[in-house]
């Protein structure tokens, strides 16, 4: 008798962090112009990345959550979506909703507290950021089970880290999916950090992805900082969903290089030895030595992009500083349609406060 308890432990790889290829491409990337447009999207993603943290160091943003170091989790996997397929992010798949269409300015209102920053004028039907840990795993099996319902060939995408693989939420949302067999791709971006929690430390499992198992759905590992692999994989998870046959969970494996959020402090809790080890993996660099290898970048290349990406997260920039904040009321605005007694109590003192200041 055989029991199936892991999937297998080997990340897929396609490009190697010496910029090599490991194995075979698959099609799409041997078109190197496509390859270039993966490789801008995570320069712009990083340049965004690295602004929002100046801003929030220097009071003009609320607390950010970076992505440095987990580029090709988002970009990757955007890349392997249809525009009408929907994405439910958690906090920080800002790779993904860039290339997605959600402009940069509307990033900076969102981690400025501003909720016209989740008012999308580009991807209309994609979620808001997720903050609660694992809560949209449902959301997005519900959203799944609707295209079924409707009979639209599209897929849910549901993006969360690894510290939420240990909650009830997705465990749950695993379980639906597999029963209904609904058009959903998890895709776990296990950074290797739960806020000062170690993966080891909160899980007996070997692999993330052999959490599928118990749902009776495919699982998989890819490498999180090769965005041709998880382009890859995300895009075969998208076919076999949109044959009718299912949700797949894809583990990503990266590193979160930076702190959890810019009120932490990792130096507290984790050693700059480990961070040292995983920075030669990371996956810019990575793509960047596999162009430059082919003939397909350069330096001149590397200068005007870095120059554009500036520029254009500085006009962004510029745009949410300039941008009226809204007035404290608006914190009541939109989540009951009934307000509750204390919270119009609170709106009176907030709008009294206001009228005192003015
Ligand atoms: C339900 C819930 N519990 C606790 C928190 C506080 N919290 C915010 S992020 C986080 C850790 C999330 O870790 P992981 O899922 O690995 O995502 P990462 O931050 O590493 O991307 C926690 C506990 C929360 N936001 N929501
Ligand atoms: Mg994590």
């Amino acid at each position: 008798m055989s029991i199936l308890v892991e999937t297998k432990t080997i990340a897929s790889r396609l490009i190697a962090p010496s910029g090599e290829a490991a194995a075979t491409l698959p099609d799409f990337a041997r078109d190197h112009a496509e390859l270039v447009k993966l490789y801008r999207a995570m320069v712009l993603t990083r340049t965004f990345d690295a602004k929002a943290v100046a801003l929030q160091r220097t009071g003009r943003l609320g607390t950010y959550a970076s992505s440095l170091g987990q580029e090709a989790v988002g970009v990757g996997l955007a890349a392997a979506m249809r525009p009408d397929d929907v994405l439910l992010p958690s906090f920080r798949e800002h790779g993904a909703q860039i290339w997605r269409g959600v402009s940069l300015k509307e990033l900076f209102l969102y981690w400025g507290g501003d909720e016209r920053g989740n008012d999308f004028a580009g991807p209309r039907e994609d979620f808001p950021n997720c903050v609660p840990v694992g809560s949209h795993a449902s959301h997005a099996v519900g959203v799944a089970l609707a295209f079924r319902l409707r009979g639209e060939p599209r897929a849910a995408v549901c993006v969360f880290g690894d510290g939420a693989t240990s909650k009830g939420d997705v465990a749950e949302a695993l379980n639906m999916a597999g029963t209904w067999k609904v058009p959903t791709i998890f895709v776990v971006n296990n950074n290797g950090w739960a806020i000062s929690v170690p993966v080891a430390k909160q899980t007996a499992a070997t692999t993330l992805a052999q959490k599928a198992l118990a749902a009776g759905i495919p699982g998989l590992r890819v490498d999180g900082n090769d965005v041709v692999a998880v382009r890859e994989a995300v895009g075969d998870a998208l076919a076999v969903t949109r044959r009718g046959d299912g949700p797949t969970l894809i583990e990503a494996v990266t590193y979160r290089l930076s702190d959890h959020t810019t009120a932490d402090d990792a130096g507290r809790y984790r050693n700059d030895t480990e961070v040292s080890r995983h920075w030669p993996e990371e996956p810019v660099a990575r793509l960047r030595s596999y162009l430059t290898r082919v003939g397909a970048w350069g330096r001149e290349q590397e200068e005007s992009l870095l120059h554009e990406c500036g520029q254009q997260v500085e006009r962004a920039a510029d745009d949410y500083l300039a941008e009226q904040p809204l007035p404290i009321t608006a914190l009541f605005d939109r989540t009951y349609a009934t307000m509750p007694v204390d919270l119009v109590d609170q709106l009176h003192v907030a709008t009294a406060r206001a009228a005192g200041a003015a």
